[in-house]
């Protein structure tokens, strides 16, 4: 066995919507995680594997730390408590500002309690002049030590590399995780789901996108004259009959542009056709049953 690579654990951690998916995304190089501009759209933590001739870095994608409103929140809240434990690396990030409000000051305290290394990442800096970061990294500086600070974009890439670095001089020596050509730990299944319910958020407005969860009914591949296909059955559960309708839309018109947008990223990701169909039901209130959340696979894993 070869000891001198680089091998560890690494949470991103983060309030809802500094970027934390679209990092995961652009370190792996392919969509691992959906992301969106609406807060809460990552409800499970999600490892994503990157490996290089220097290691392996298993990362963890978590919620955003939020104050839960509901028990999926409780659950979600869980998930990112539950991703900081053990690890060996926090990538804890920010947006370019240097206001520190409440929920920053919450999530410092809870890391200021760990015994971990830290690196702040400030996301987003394309969208700040270079001058502007300096105030940004002198008013974080005040709150904490950090391990490292590194500005970056998780959207254009720039800088992302030099986190990698830090994060390499950073973890311990030892053996590999997974083998080379994992990603992800997450199953088939799963992933699926997660795309149609991004093409659901992208396409809805406000309200409906956060009750919406997605369940595949099947998902098999079979021969056909065209070669593979994959036959995919899901259903997308709502809180409202009002929700069901403005998912469906006039006409079905909503549904269709989902079901669509969705095919063509699932054809994407599995390289193969897909047949899609989409069902639309509703189970009320299922972000406070615990039935439902358990159905759906919201309870607390490893
Ligand atoms: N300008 C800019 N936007 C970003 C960057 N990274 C993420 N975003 C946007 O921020 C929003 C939230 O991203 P997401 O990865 O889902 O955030 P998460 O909730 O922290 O996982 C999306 O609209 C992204 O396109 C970045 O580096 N620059
Ligand atoms: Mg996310």
């Amino acid at each position: 066995m070869v000891l001198d690579k680089k091998c560890g654990f690494v949470t991103i951690i983060g309030r809802p919507n500094v970027g934390k998916s679209t990092l995961v995304n652009r370190i792996i190089g392919q969509k691992i995680v959906i992301t969106s501009n609406k807060p809460q759209t990552t409800r499970k933590k999600i490892r994503a594997v990157y490996t290089d001739d220097r290691g392996q870095v298993v990362f963890l994608d978590t919620p955003g730390m939020n104050k839960p409103k509901n028990k999926l929140g409780d659950f979600m809240r869980g998930e990112a408590d539950r991703g900081i434990e053990g690890v060996d690396v926090i990538c804890y990030l920010v947006e370019p500002s240097s206001f520190i409000g409440d929920g920053e000051k919450e999530i410092i305290n809870i890391l200021k309690g760990l015994n971990t290394k830290v690196i702040l990442v400030i996301n987003k800096a394309d969208s700040v002049k270079k001058d502007d970061l300096l105030p940004v990294i002198e008013s974080f500086n005040k709150e904490t030590d950090f391990t490292a600070i590194v500005p970056l974009s998780a959207k254009t890439g720039k800088n992302v590399d030099e986190l990698l670095n830090v994060i390499y001089e950073n973890l311990p020596e030892g053996p590999m995780f997974y083998d080379e050509d994992t990603v992800t730990d997450q199953p088939v299944k799963e992933i699926a789901a997660e795309i149609i319910r991004e093409k659901a958020l992208h396409a809805l407005s406000e309200e409906v996108p956060h009750g919406i969860a997605v369940v595949i009914e099947k998902f098999k591949e079979r021969e056909s004259d065209r070669g593979m296909i994959t036959d995919i059955e899901a259903t997308v559960y709502c809180e409202r009959d009002s929700h069901k309708g403005i998912i469906i839309g006039k006409g079905g018109q909503m549904l269709k542009k989902i079901g669509s947008n969705a095919r063509f990223e699932l054809e994407k990701e599995f390289d193969c056709r897909v047949n899609l169909q989409l069902w639309v039901k509703v189970n009320k209130d299922w972000r406070n049953d615990d039935k439902s959340l358990s159905n759906f696979g919201f309870t607390p894993g490893e």
